[in-house]
C-alpha cells in the first residue's frame, strides 16, 4: 500500500486542483449570500486599521480593500511642487482623456485615428483593436495580420495605440488642485509586509535636454514590514527607483506621511531639495524648491487648514487585470502620449505596464494573493498542511497553519 505522502507525488496537477477545488465548490455551495472570509492578515495590521475593513477583495490581492485604502490615506506623500519654476501641473486620467484623440502608429506607414476628441474614456480606451499595416506592389499599404489589442499583448513598438493631444493647450495640466489625482496600489512585498505605492500624472514631461514627452507617471513606494512598521521609501526618477531612504533619513508629515520633491519639469521624486537641484538627471539646475504653499496634500482631507494645495485624493486602482473603482484604464497597454524619435520621448505605458509595478513585489512562491491555491512551486490552501508543501508563508498570509 502506498502512504499518502507518496500517493500525492504522482497525482498529476488536474487531478490535484480537482481535488481541492471540490471542497471549496461544497463550501461556496453552503455559503450562498455570505460575506467570504479574507486571508488573515497580520494582528497588528488588523489593530490599527480597525473600522477599514470592508470584507471584500476585488482584486483578488489576498488584502481586504478596506484596508488597502485605510494604508493608502495612512502613508499618502505630501508633495512639494516647485511652483514658480513648472508650468506642467499634474492633472487625472479622467482629466486628460476628453481632451485627446487615440490614433494607431505604424512605423512605415502612415498612422490611422481610433477614437476622435471625445470618445476617449475609461471603457473606449481598452476596448479598441487594429490590425498591423503591411505593404504590396499591387494594393500599397493596407492592414494585414495580426490584430492589435488596446488591453493586451503582446508588446510592439511599431505597432501600437497612443494618445494625442490636438493642441498644446492641454501639456500644462490643470489649475484645479481639485483634478489632481494620486493612483495607489497596494501588494504585498518581499518582507512579508506591504508596499503602498502612489502614482502621479502629469499631462506633459517637459525635461532637460529636450527630453519631452506627453503623458507624465512617476512614482514613490512607501515599503512596510510585516508589523506594518515603515522600513523605507523608494523614490523613483523616471523609472528608476534605486533611491531608497530609511524613514530617519527623509522628511515625515504627521508622522506617517512622507514628504516628497517634485522636480520641475521632470516630475521626478526626490526625498529632499537638494539631492534634486544637485543631480545630473535634472541638469545640475534648481530643479526643486521648498515652499510651504506649494505642498500637495494628496489624500483627501489631508490640507486640513495647513499652508498649500488639497488635492483630489487618492485612487485605490486594485491590480493589473482587476480594476478598482471603475480605473479600466490599468488595462491599457499602450502609450499615454504622441509616438517620438526614442522612447525616451515618446508617452509612457500605464504603470501596470512599468516595472516599477511590480517593484519589490512578493515571488511567485509566496501566497500573497495566492490563498486557496497554488504559488508556482507550493501551495497555499488549507490541505497544505497534511500535505506538507505549504508555502513558507502560506500560514502567516493565508492562515493555513
Ligand atoms: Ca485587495
Ligand atoms: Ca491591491
Ligand atoms: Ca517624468
Ligand atoms: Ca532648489
Amino acid at each position: 500500500m502506498v502512504g499518502p505522502l507518496l500517493q500525492r507525488v504522482f497525482v498529476p496537477l488536474e487531478e490535484k486542483m480537482k481535488l481541492r477545488l471540490l471542497p471549496t465548490l461544497i463550501l461556496l455551495s453552503f455559503a450562498c449570500g455570505v460575506v467570504p472570509e479574507l486571508p488573515a492578515e497580520p494582528a497588528a495590521l488588523r489593530q490599527e486599521l480597525a473600522g477599514c475593513q470592508t470584507f471584500v477583495d476585488a482584486d483578488k490581492d489576498g488584502i481586504d480593500d478596506g484596508d488597502e485604502q485605510c494604508l493608502l490615506d495612512r502613508h499618502a506623500p505630501v508633495v512639494y511642487l516647485p511652483r514658480s519654476l513648472d508650468w506642467t501641473l499634474p492633472a487625472s486620467v479622467n482629466w486628460l482623456m476628453p481632451r485627446v484623440v487615440m490614433r494607431f502608429h505604424h512605423s512605415s506607414a502612415p498612422d490611422c485615428g481610433v477614437l476622435s476628441q471625445g470618445y476617449v474614456n475609461q471603457y473606449s480606451l481598452v476596448s479598441q483593436s487594429h490590425r498591423k499595416k503591411c505593404w504590396s506592389l499591387w494594393k500599397g499599404y493596407h492592414h494585414c495580420d495580426p490584430t492589435y489589442y488596446s488591453s493586451s499583448g503582446p508588446w510592439n513598438e511599431d505597432q501600437t495605440f497612443f494618445l494625442q493631444h490636438p493642441n498644446d493647450a492641454t501639456h500644462s495640466g490643470s489649475s484645479y488642485p481639485s483634478d489632481w489625482i494620486v493612483y495607489g496600489h497596494v501588494y504585498r512585498n518581499t518582507l512579508g509586509g506591504f508596499n503602498a505605492q502612489y502614482w502621479f500624472f502629469f499631462a506633459y514631461n517637459d525635461g532637460p535636454s529636450g527630453f519631452n514627452h506627453e503623458g507624465d507617471w512617476e512614482s514613490i513606494t512607501v515599503r512596510l514590514r510585516a508589523d506594518q512598521t515603515v522600513d523605507g521609501v523608494y523614490f523613483c526618477q523616471h523609472g528608476d527607483c534605486s533611491t531608497f531612504r530609511s524613514p530617519a533619513a527623509m522628511s515625515w508629515y504627521g508622522g506617517t506621511h512622507p514628504y516628497v520633491w517634485t522636480a520641475d519639469g521632470t516630475h521626478a521624486s526626490y526625498p529632499d531639495e537638494s539631492s534634486c537641484d544637485g543631480t545630473w538627471r535634472e541638469g545640475f539646475d534648481n530643479s526643486c524648491e521648498t515652499v510651504s504653499s506649494y505642498r500637495w496634500f494628496t489624500w483627501s482631507g489631508g490640507q486640513a487648514g495647513q499652508y498649500g494645495y488639497q488635492g483630489g485624493g487618492v485612487i485605490n486602482v486594485g491590480e493589473k487585470g482587476l480594476p478598482l473603482n471603475g480605473q479600466q484604464f490599468v488595462k491599457y497597454y499602450a502609450r499615454w502620449g504622441e509616438i517620438g524619435n526614442s522612447g525616451d520621448t515618446s508617452g509612457p505605458r500605464t504603470p501596470t505596464y512599468q516595472s516599477t509595478w511590480d517593484l519589490d513585489r512578493g515571488s511567485a512562491s509566496s501566497c500573497a494573493g495566492k490563498c486557496g491555491g497554488y504559488a508556482g512551486s507550493c501551495w497555499c490552501d488549507y490541505a497544505c498542511v497534511s500535505y506538507g508543501d505549504c508555502c513558507s508563508d502560506a500560514c502567516s498570509a493565508c492562515g493555513a497553519c
